[in-house]
């Protein structure tokens, strides 16, 4: 059997007019403005269609080279399409696709790394995007950088290399902009930066901090990892064409950028993006609101036999907990900015979770949790531990989520993963919430489990 027919700049016009919307700009004329490592389904879906959308709207030169840490997969699919791939949003029965011209090719940073960090040290270069999974920044338990992890296939050490050049050779510094969900994700992405520096290449940490810029930023909108159907679903409606980097999302998108660049950056703004100067009450509010909802329906999900978040949200028995973990302890957990309704917000999120045309796997959010529950659960109990108020609705995932990584739900994805077995190996259903939690727990946090939190969680175990 032949080879389908790939979508590409030569393919282009081979589907009506109808069937998707195309960018008009010219893809040849514009320079690489943007290094994006983490090629994944997200960015594809939320900075590079904005990015495609500024350039619709004339902004220039702000083409985007992505680059692969780990597998080979994402440039097999993108450079034999020079770049081209769909985005389709879903909700209820309708679909729009979009063509996104904005990539133009893909590294894979283990077998060209020094066309990495040329990429990285060109002139028409000003930021470096990063969607690398939470796992990706190599942290330690304190937040600083567990130099172990950071190894030479790391994000690190090709920014090192490539701000390095840069310097020597007089070119101005780089924005570096975490896209993901971790809290305060800039500040972070700085302070790991400046510790890998600190340590190999100690003379570039004072130009790093003064000509670079890492701004924080809250992104937000569903991206469900693609599947072998979906690409079908889009063969179907582009006349057999064939995208195999094709991306499906809700209709929804947030992004909320602190405005704090090293040098120029597109007009995100002119396509929906805010840019603000303190995106942290944003960013809390997605992340204990909704990750920590994701999350909780995930492990709660899983164990009632869910496969897909719209089925999980739909169940009574899970819905009250997830409406009290939003609503009433996450929500009451941080300050509001001016105008930020969360009743109203907890209301959207609860629809969007809703959407049965996102087919969003439990497993997929499930994935990595010890690099997530920070962030989404236990920030909020050490805020609710210190006013001496309790989580129930968060206890009872945290239960769901220790036996998820006991194995009760199938093989677990997590980076430390081998630990957790040992810790339940060693420490028993009795012993479990103290070996994990608190401050000398495998996971650090600030929250500190009392005797009443873990006889809850045990409960619920
Ligand atoms: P994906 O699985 O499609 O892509 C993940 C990317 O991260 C891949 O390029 C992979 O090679 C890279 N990666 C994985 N482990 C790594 C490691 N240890 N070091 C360096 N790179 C590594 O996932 P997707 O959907 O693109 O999500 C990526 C991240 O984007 C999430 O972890 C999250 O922080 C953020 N995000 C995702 C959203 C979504 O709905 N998918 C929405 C909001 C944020
Ligand atoms: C999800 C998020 O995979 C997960 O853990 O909770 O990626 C979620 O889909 C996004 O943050 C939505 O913006």
């Amino acid at each position: 059997m032949s080879d389908p027919l790939r979508l590409s700049p030569f393919t282009l016009g081979t589907f009506p007019p109808e069937e998707a919307d195309v960018f008009t700009y010219d893809r040849d004329a514009q320079d690489i403005g943007i290094v994006h490592f983490g090629i994944g389904a997200f960015h594809r879906a939320h900075q590079a269609w904005y990015t495609d959308r500024a350039m619709e709207c004339g902004d220039r030169n702000w083409a985007i080279t992505g680059v692969s840490l780990r597998s080979g997969d994402v440039a097999h699919q993108m450079n034999p399409q020079e770049g081209l791939y769909t985005v389709t949003e879903r909700a209820g029965e309708g679909s729009r696709t979009r063509i996104i011209g904005a990539v133009r090719d893909v590294l894979v940073a283990p077998h060209e790394p020094d066309a990495v960090i040329a990429a990285l040290a060109a002139p028409a270069t000003q930021i470096v995007s990063l969607t690398i999974t939470e796992k990706g920044y190599c942290r330690a338990k304190d937040g600083g950088l567990d130099d172990r992890l950071a190894t030479e296939d790391s994000v690190f050490h090709f920014l090192a290399k490539g701000l390095r050049r840069r310097h020597d050779a007089e070119l101005p510094g780089l924005t570096l902009l975490s896209c993901d969900n971790l809290a305060d994700n800039g500040r972070q992405l700085a302070r790991l930066m400046g510790d890998y520096l600190a340590i190999h290449d100690a003379g570039l940490l004072g130009w790093f901090e003064t000509a670079c810029a890492c701004p924080s930023t809250m992104v937000d909108r569903i991206v469900p990892a693609t599947t072998q159907e979906d690409r079908r679903a889009v063969a179907d409606e582009l006349d057999g064409l064939h995208d195999a980097a094709a991306v499906f999302t809700e209709p929804f998108s947030q992004w909320v950028i602190e405005d704090r660049f090293a040098g120029p950056r597109p007009n995100w703004e002119a396509v929906g993006a805010e840019l603000v100067d303190d995106v942290r009450p944003y960013e809390i509010a997605k992340l204990r609101m909704l990750n920590g909802a994701h999350s909780a329906l995930a492990y709660l999900g899983l164990r009632r036999g869910h496969t897909f978040v719209h089925q999980a949200v739909a169940d009574l028995a899970l819905r009250p907990v997830i409406e009290r973990l939003m609503r009433q302890e996450a929500a009451s957990s941080f300050a509001t900015a001016a105008g930020q309704d969360l009743n109203a917000y907890a209301d959207a999120l609860l629809s969007r979770f809703a959407n049965p045309a996102l087919n969003h796997r439990l497993l997929q959010i499930a994935m990595d949790g010890s690099q997530k529950l920070p962030q989404r659960w236990l920030e909020t109990l050490a805020v609710h531990q210190k006013a001496g108020r309790s989580c129930p609705a968060i206890l009872t995932a945290i239960g769901a989520w220790l036996v998820h990584v006991r194995g009760d739900n199938g093989p677990v994805d997590d980076p430390i993963a081998a630990a957790l077995a040992s810790a339940w190996a060693d420490n028993g259903s009795d012993g479990i919430v103290a070996a994990v939690f608190g401050r000398e727990g495998i996971i650090a946090s600030d929250w500190e489990p009392s005797n009443d939190n873990i006889n809850a969680v045990t409960a619920a175990l």
